[in-house]
């Protein structure tokens, strides 16, 4: 299906997720904007190259007038904000900026559609995360955590975000703006950084199996999680707000895994049966407070907007690997 009428603002570009929706909203036939932050950014030239329809605009959730401009310059039908900082052990580093971009920077956006958008035409969508659960044992729902389950983060990033998807259901009671929530469980991907756990033990499967790395240094195994492909998960940001209604929907696959079990799976694709002589427990990795266990019931994002995950958690993991022994082999940095 195409829609020439429609243009979207994508916050996070140059970032998994928003490579993943650039695509997707190019085949659909939509006119894309992006954000891109600070003066040199070296992801750029990489974005510009990846995604020549994409027209990149400077801006920053961090200073409300560059966000104004950047809406009076696209004038977009959608925004989907995918902007934050992302990695949960960096936020204990850099709790304050992780407050200001991932919390308060969504306050700004919405400010800024708010003074542009006088009619209230634009459709938002805030990207929440099931960091905001935390994974406590009372509070475990037994299928998964949906909607209604209680919020108890466990990071400066969970904290930022929880503000991020308050503000949004604030705004749309509020001003009754079309703003929704997707709560997305872990989803991963060939595009995925290799700070994160899964592209950070298949790239180096990679290296170990082309020789040029004999072990990798990981934290706490023990951590479970609801791994999905990124690929799937913005089909639902979109759906998301092609609704009547805007809403909050958990974005999930219904399974959880731990990182023993991807290390496995990953090991096992370059004939390795036995992965633990490969691996080294490093406390650098670890976490000040872990989120243990974390599994999502898409039960209400199947039914309602007709949702479902494609990519299975053993074919998450074979095309992260079969991607990064390609791109080794041929001497490519991810
Ligand atoms: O950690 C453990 C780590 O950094 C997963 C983000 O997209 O998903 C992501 O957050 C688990 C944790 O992702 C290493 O302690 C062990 O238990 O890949 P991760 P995350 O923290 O789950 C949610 C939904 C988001 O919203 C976030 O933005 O793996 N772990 N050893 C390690 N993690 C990392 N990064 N590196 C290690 O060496």
């Amino acid at each position: 299906m195409t829609d020439t009428k429609k243009t979207a603002l994508i916050t996070g570009i140059t970032g998994q997720d928003g490579g993943h929706l650039a695509e997707l909203l190019h085949e659909k036939g939509y006119t894309i904007y992006g954000i891109i932050r600070g003066q040199h950014n070296p992801k750029r030239e990489i974005t510009e190259a990846e995604f020549p329809y994409v027209t990149l605009i400077e801006a920053d959730l961090m200073d409300p007038s560059s966000l104004v401009r950047a809406v009076q310059i696209s004038q977009p039908s959608e925004i989907y904000n995918l902007a934050a900082v992302s990695h949960v052990g960096y936020s204990f580093k850099n709790p304050q900026l992780t407050a200001e971009a991932t919390g308060v920077g969504v306050l700004n956006l919405l400010e800024a559609i708010r003074l542009v958008d006088t009619e209230n035409k634009i459709r938002f969508y805030q990207a929440s995360t099931s960091e905001m659960f935390g994974g406590l044992e009372y509070n475990r729902p037994e299928k998964g955590y949906t909607e209604e389950s209680l919020f108890h983060p466990r990071s400066p990033y969970g904290v930022a975000k929880l503000y991020a998807h308050w503000i949004t259901k604030n705004y749309r009671e509020s001003y009754n703006m079309h703003a929704s929530c997707g709560i997305l469980f872990n989803h991963e991907g060939d595009r995925r950084g290799v700070e994160f756990v899964t592209r950070k033990i298949t790239h180096a499967v990679a290296r170990i199996k082309l020789g040029k790395q004999n072990h990798i240094e990981l934290g706490d195994l023990w951590p479970k999680r609801d791994w999905g492909y990124a690929g799937d998960y913005v089909e639902g940001m979109w759906r998301m707000l092609q609704q009547d209604k805007p809403g909050d929907y958990v974005l999930a696959t219904g399974e959880t895994h731990s990182i023993e079990e991807f290390l496995d799976l990953a090991f096992k694709e370059i004939g390795i049966n036995d992965w633990k002589p490969y691996v080294k427990q490093n406390p650098a990795f670890m976490r000040p407070a872990e989120v243990d266990l974390l599994l999502g019931d898409p039960t209400k994002a199947e039914q309602e907007l007709g949702w479902t995950r494609k990519v299975d958690f053993p074919g998450l993991v074979k095309l992260m690997v079969k991607h990064d022994v390609e791109i080794e082999s041929v001497g490519l940095i991810s």
